[in-house]
This record gives C-alpha cells, structure tokens and sequence, in this order.
C-alpha cells in the first residue's frame, strides 16, 4: 500500500502592495520543495483575499468569521498590511494584529541574518559572520491597544490621548522563557534584554525583574540587561556582540527593522509569528510592509517572504527541507542574482526562479 503525503493546510493572507508578489514567491519555492519530496509531504493552499481592496468593498480588513475560517489551519502564510487609502492603525489592528493577538502569537521571532554578495552599511570588512535573533514580545506591552482620546470640551488644541502599554508578569516570563531556551541551542549562548526601564518605571522594570529571576535558571547562558538606546548604538558598532535580544513589542519592532536594515534591506528579513503551545496556527511573513511606492512592478524583493517560508517549514519539522531554502538563498544572493533595494538589477521573479534552480544544489 502507498503512504499517503503528510499534508499541510496553509492559509494564505497576501493582503497588501507587495505583500500580493513576495507571496506568490514563497508559495512557488514552497511548491518546488514538496514537488521534489518524493511525496513524502504536500501543501494544501486556501486564499484569503483580505486587506485594504477587501476594506473598500465590506468596510473591514477581513471577514467577519476570518478568525474562524484561519483557525484550524497548520499555518498562515502572510504578506503585509496597509495602504493609502486606509489609515494604517484601521488596516493593522483590523489584520495582522488581529491575528496575532487573537491566535496568542506571543512570540514573534525576527533572525538578523547577513547574506553573501549583500552589501551592509556596518563599517566591517566581511559582515557575514555576523548573525543574531530578535525576539519579540507580540501579545501585549505597548501595542495592547489600551487607551483612548478625549475631546470633550477641551477646546482647541486640548485634545488628549492616553496609550497605556500592558506588562503582566505570565506574558514577560514566557517570552523571557523562549529567549533562553532558544539561546541555549546556539553557539553564543547569550541573551540581551531591552528595556527603558530607567524612564518607564512599572512595567519595564517588572521586565527587568522578571529577567533577573528567569536567568537564574540558566546559569550557562551569559546575560545583559541593555536600555533600547544604548542597544541601537550596539547594534550598529559592536553587533557581533549579540546572539538572542529579547524585547517587548515596540522596541523589538524598531530594533529589528534595523537589524534588517543593517543586514542591507528589510526586504531580506524573515519572520515567524509563533503561538509555541500550537492551539492556533502561527503566522510566517516576511518584516517589510507593503512598499506602495513600489507595488505591482515586479521589483520587490522576495526574500524576506521565502526566508520566511523556510521558518514555516521549520515549524512543520521540516528542517532539511527549511536549510534547503537557506543555503539557495545564500548562493542566490552570493552569485549576484539580487533585486534592486540591494544593488541588483533582477525582478522579484527573477530572483525566486533562481533561488528554485538553486533548491538542487
Ligand atoms: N509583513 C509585516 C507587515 O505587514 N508589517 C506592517 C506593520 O506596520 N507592522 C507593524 C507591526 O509589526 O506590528
């Protein structure tokens, strides 16, 4: 009797701009790797044409029941969010964060990886070396979404908003847990904390504490605890410095948008939305957003979507199959075949065809 494939239900979610090209590029590499598995795994797809397009036509950013229609999925597969004609925290919160929060993606892991034949803006001679993981706190902190705006008889320019950022002391411990466990199975075993705990006083200095406690159980892990600003001066002048950097959801989202940029695009940077207790599909997208300035021309580069993708086939255990996807984008980048945000003249299929041809080697 034939063994029937494993396979994988993937929703995929393009949403916006060029989120539409980056995942029509990690679904042809997807496809090339299970077409060459023997039939030992499929993939399975389901579209979901929500966004900005979808805002305009239904007056949301996705379908009333979307949570519902995503939830027994193995994975989303998603693109960016936000457009123009919708202001960004309406297509964030109506999306992504949605997403995130609703399916308890607490840990959002953002790898800071250098790619031969890529050029970074760091003054090293060779930066390839170098490579890092952003650990993001994705459920609460500053984008709990608490808060409000007060008009009322203030008169001009009286207006005011509060944004409260949430810290419980469960959401720090499991997401502080993670860093180490992760930090634990690299070869610098190190994790740096960040905070600005000094100026936010309550919630950052329960972090910093939480910290503390959780690092006594790691003994073999070396630690820091380093203030958001100082971390930014790190990351550009003593990067190889850093191996895991765990921070809450604004300062991981700043610090890996440079870590990306660093690397030389945040076109190359991957990503994973994870719910680690795997009772809801976590989320793969590259870190980018939907680029309007360059949307439909073809031009953007795919390889933070498909680094993503390998992240997702990591998660499915793939791992073979996810080094596959890394050491073709490698010799992708390395052999000149680069799109223009990183130097090159190639189109964003261009790039994707090569990486495919480089599945082999
Ligand atoms: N693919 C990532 C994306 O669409 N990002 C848009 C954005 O503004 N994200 C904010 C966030 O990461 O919280």
């Amino acid at each position: 009797m034939t063994e029937q494939p494993q396979t994988f239900r993937i929703a995929a979610v393009p949403a916006d701009g060029v989120g539409i090209e980056v995942v029509e590029a990690g679904r042809a590499v997807l496809e090339a790797i299970a077409g060459a598995a023997s039939g030992r795994f499929a993939f399975a797809w389901q579209d979901f044409p929500w966004g900005s397009e979808y805002y305009a036509n239904h007056g949301r950013m996705m379908a009333e029941d979307g949570l519902d229609q995503l939830k027994d999925f193995d994975a989303i597969y998603f693109g960016a969010v936000g457009w123009p004609t919708v202001p960004d925290h309406v297509s964030l919160w109506g999306l992504r964060l949605k997403i995130c929060q609703s399916f308890d993606q607490w840990a959002n892991i953002r790898p800071v990886e250098f790619l031969p034949g890529i050029q970074s803006p760091l003054r090293k001679a060779d930066t390839t070396d170098l490579n890092w993981v952003v650990v993001r706190e994705n459920s609460e902190g500053e984008y709990a979404g608490f808060g409000g705006r007060n008009f009322a008889g203030r008169g001009p320019g009286g207006e005011v908003a509060v944004q409260s950022a949430v810290f419980t002391e469960a959401g720090c411990e499991r997401i502080i847990r993670f860093a180490f466990d992760l930090a634990r199975g690299r070869a610098h075993k190190k994790v740096s904390s960040v905070t600005k705990s000094n100026a936010q006083q309550y919630g950052m200095v329960l972090w910093d504490d939480v910290f503390a406690r959780v690092a006594t159980d790691y003994p073999d892990v070396e630690t820091e605890s380093v203030l958001v600003d100082a971390m930014s001066a790190k990351f550009v002048l003593r990067p190889e410095d850093l191996s895991v950097v765990v921070a809450s959801n604004l300062n991981a989202d700043i610090l890996s948008d440079l870590g990306s940029a660093l690397a030389g695009s945040l076109g190359l940077a991957a990503s994973a939305n994870l719910n680690p207790e795997r009772r809801f599909p976590s989320m793969f997208e590259p870190v980018h957003g939907s680029a309007p300035d360059i949307a439909g021309q073809g031009v953007c580069n795919p390889v933070g979507a498909i680094g993503s993708a390998a992240l997702m086939l990591d998660h499915f255990g793939l791992h073979d199959e996810a080094k596959r996807v890394h050491r073709a984008i490698e010799a992708t980048t390395g052999s000149g075949i680069r799109t223009r945000d990183v130097g090159g003249t190639a189109t964003t299929r261009e790039v994707t065809a090569a990486i495919i041809d480089n599945l082999a080697g």
